[in-house]
C-alpha cells in the first residue's frame, strides 16, 4: 500500500519542534519558566484521524475543574475517572462539577447533534481558556479522555504530587476509529490471573483505546469460570495451571466484577470456552463427558491438540447448553467465543458437525457466534466472526478459505501470530514467551496494514483487530507487564488509525514518548533497541 505521509510527517516534525513549540507559550508573565516541553498536539498513541495544532495550550491549574452534564451518569463517572487520573500527580483538587456552574477548565459534553463522531469518536479543542472534549456517545468521551491524558506529561501518571506544568498543546483533534473492533485477549488459563490482575490489564489497554477484553477461559490446563450446573468444573478443573501451581477461577460474583470494570473502561468482555478441543480440564472433571467414559488426569504441560469432547454422545450438548447458558447470563456484550482451534483430535466431520450443533445454541442465549478461524472450515453461522490467527507462511489455500468467508459475509477478526501475538518472543534472547510463529519485534508487529494481510479480503468483511496473550509462560503481572509493552500500542494502533497515518518512523518516535508515561505506570516494558525511547 502507499500510505499518504502527510500527517505521519507533520507529526514527527512537531515532535521535532517539540521543545521550540513549548518556547511558544512561554510568553506570558504568568506561564511558568521551566518544566517539560509542551507535547505538541497529536502526538499520541493511537495517532488521531486529524489534527489541527494551533495557539496556546491550555495550563491546568489549581483552580481547574472537570465540568459534565451533571444529569448524565456517565458523563459524570467520566469525569470523575478523568480526575482520578489527574489528581495525584498535580495535586490539584480538580472538582467535577455541572457544566453551568463554573466556565473554562475541562468541559466534558454529549452532543447529540454531532454524529459523525459515531460511538467512539471525539473532538477535542484545547486553548488557553479551557479544553472541550465534544462526543456523539460516553464512549468517545472515554476515549477523548486517553487522548487528553497522552497530551499532558508522563510524570500525571505518577500517583505523588509532580513538578508540573500540566499544559495541553492548542488545536483541535477530531478522531474515530478504523475498526469497530479492538481487542485484546488474555489466556488465565495456561496460568491464572486474579480478578484484580485483570483490572490491572484492563487499565493498561484503555490508555489506548482498545475495546474489547477477550477472556480465554478455559483449556487444557484449567477451567477458570464457576458454571453452577456442573461444580466440578471450577472446583476440580481450576485446581492447577501450568507447571502444577494451584491455579484458581472467578465466581459469578468475581467475573461480574471484571465485566463492571471493564465496561467502566467502555470495553466490552468476550468469554471464550474453547471447544472442543483444549477442553482436557472438562474432561478431567466429568467422565462422562468423554467417549470412553473415563476421566483424564489434570494436565499441567504446555502441548496443544490432545483434547477432544465426545462429539457423538448427547451429554457433550447438554453440558455445552448449560455452560452458554450460563455464560451468555453473565455477558452484557455480544460475543461469546467458542474457540475451535487445533482441534487435531476430532475428525473434520466431527469437528463441522459439533459446531453445526453449538453456533445455534449461543444464538439460542442471544450472543453472537465467535471462533478461531478454523470455524471457516465448518459452517459459520450467520453473523458470526472469526478470528484469523495464521503467519505470512500460512498457506495461500487456508487464507483463502478466510478470505472468501470474509466475502461471503463472516466477518473477520485479524491476530496474525507472527504480528499481533504478544506472547511470541522479541528476539532469540527474549528469557518468557514462546517462538513456534517467529521472533516478532516491535516494527514487525506494527508494520503491517489490516486492509492486505488476507489476499482477497475487502476491508469491509474486516471486524478489525486482536493481540492476543498466551500465558504458558507468564504468571506474574510484570510478565504481561513485559510481553504486552511496548506491542500492544502498535496493534492498538492498527484498529484504531486510519491507514494514511501508517508510518513506522513517525510511529516509533511516538511510541518512544509512552516509554516515560508506562515507567510513570509502573509497566517494565521491552526496552526494544528499535524505538528512540525518551
Ligand atoms: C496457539 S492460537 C494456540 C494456543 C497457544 C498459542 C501459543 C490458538 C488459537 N491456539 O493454544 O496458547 O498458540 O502461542
Amino acid at each position: 500500500m502507499t500510505p499518504r505521509r502527510t500527517l505521519p510527517l507533520l507529526l514527527s516534525s512537531l515532535l521535532l519542534a517539540g521543545a521550540a513549540l513549548s518556547g511558544s507559550g512561554s510568553g506570558a508573565a504568568a506561564e511558568p519558566a521551566a518544566g517539560p516541553a509542551v507535547r505538541p498536539l497529536g502526538a499520541v498513541v493511537p495517532a488521531p484521524a486529524s489534527v489541527t495544532p494551533g495557539g496556546e495550550p491550555y495550563t491546568l491549574g489549581r483552580g481547574t475543574a472537570v465540568r459534565v452534564d451533571s444529569a448524565d451518569r456517565e458523563s459524570r463517572a467520566i469525569g470523575r475517572y478523568l480526575a482520578g487520573l489527574l489528581r495525584p500527580a498535580t495535586g490539584y483538587p480538580l472538582p467535577v462539577v455541572d457544566d453551568d456552574a463554573a466556565r473554562g477548565g475541562i468541559l466534558l459534553r454529549l452532543d447529540p447533534r454531532a454524529t459523525a463522531l459515531g460511538d467512539e469518536g471525539y473532538e477535542l479543542r484545547s486553548g488557553p481558556g479551557g479544553v472541550t472534549l465534544t462526543a456523539h456517545a460516553p464512549a468517545g468521551l472515554f476515549r477523548g479522555v486517553q487522548t487528553l491524558r497522552q497530551q499532558l506529561p508522563a510524570a500525571v501518571e505518577r500517583r505523588t504530587v509532580q513538578s508540573g506544568p500540566w499544559r495541553i498543546a492548542g488545536g483541535t483533534v477530531t478522531d474515530t476509529p478504523r475498526f469497530a473492533y479492538r481487542g485484546a485477549m488474555l489466556d488465565v488459563s495456561r496460568h491464572f490471573f486474579t480478578v484484580d490482575q485483570v483490572k490491572r490489564y484492563i487499565d493498561q489497554l484503555a490508555l489506548y483505546k482498545i475495546n474489547k477484553l477477550h477472556l480465554h477461559l478455559s483449556d487444557d490446563q484449567g477451567w477458570r469460570i464457576a458454571i453452577d450446573s456442573w461444580p466440578r468444573l471450577a472446583a476440580h478443573g481450576g485446581s492447577t495451571q501450568v507447571g502444577g501451581g494451584p491455579g484458581g477461577f472467578y465466581s459469578k460474583d468475581d467475573y461480574r466484577e471484571i465485566v463492571r470494570y471493564a465496561a467502566s473502561r467502555y470495553q466490552e468482555v468476550v468469554p471464550e470456552i474453547d471447544m472442543p478441543g483444549h477442553t482436557n480440564a472438562a474432561l478431567a472433571s466429568y467422565a462422562e463427558l468423554n467417549c470412553d467414559g473415563v476421566a483424564r488426569p489434570l494436565y499441567t504441560g504446555t502441548e496443544v491438540g490432545f483434547s477432544s469432547l465426545c462429539v457423538p454422545k448427547e451429554v457433550t450438548y447438554d453440558f455445552v447448553d448449560d455452560v452458554v447458558r450460563e455464560l451468555a447470563a453473565l455477558t452484557p456484550g455480544r460475543y461469546l467465543h467458542i474457540g475451535g482451534d487445533e482441534a487435531h483430535s476430532t475428525s473434520h466431520a466431527d469437528y463441522a458437525a459439533f459446531m453445526d450443533r453449538v453456533q445455534p445454541v449461543v444464538a439460542k442465549y442471544g450472543k453472537t457466534v465467535i471462533g478461531w478461524h478454523q470455524l471457516t472450515g465448518a459452517r459459520p453461522a450467520p453473523g458470526a466472526l472469526a478470528q484469523y490467527w495464521g503467519l505470512d507462511r500460512t498457506s495461500a489455500a487456508e487464507k483463502e478459505r478466510v478470505a472468501a468467508a470474509g466475502r461471503a459475509g463472516t466477518g473477520i477478526v485479524l491476530s496474525p501470530a507472527d504480528r499481533a501475538y504478544l506472547d511470541m518472543k522479541y528476539t532469540k534472547d527474549t528469557p518468557l514467551g514462546l517462538s513456534w510463529a517467529g521472533y516478532v519485534e516491535v516494527r514487525r508487529s506494527y508494520d503491517w496494514d489490516p486492509a492486505t494481510l488476507l489476499p482477497g479480503l475487502p476491508e469491509t468483511a474486516i471486524a478489525g483487530v486482536e493481540a492476543p496473550l498466551w500465558t504458558e509462560t507468564l504468571s506474574e503481572s510484570a510478565h504481561l507487564d513485559r510481553m504486552a509493552f511496548p506491542r500492544l500500542p502498535g496493534i492498538a494502533e492498527l484498529g484504531w488509525s486510519p491507514a494514511a497515518t501508517h508510518d513506522w518512523e513517525s510511529y516509533r518516535l511516538r511510541l518512544a514518548a509512552q516509554g516515560p508515561r508506562l515507567s510513570a505506570l509502573g509497566v517494565d516494558f521491552h526496552r526494544s533497541p528499535q524505538v528512540p525511547w525518551e
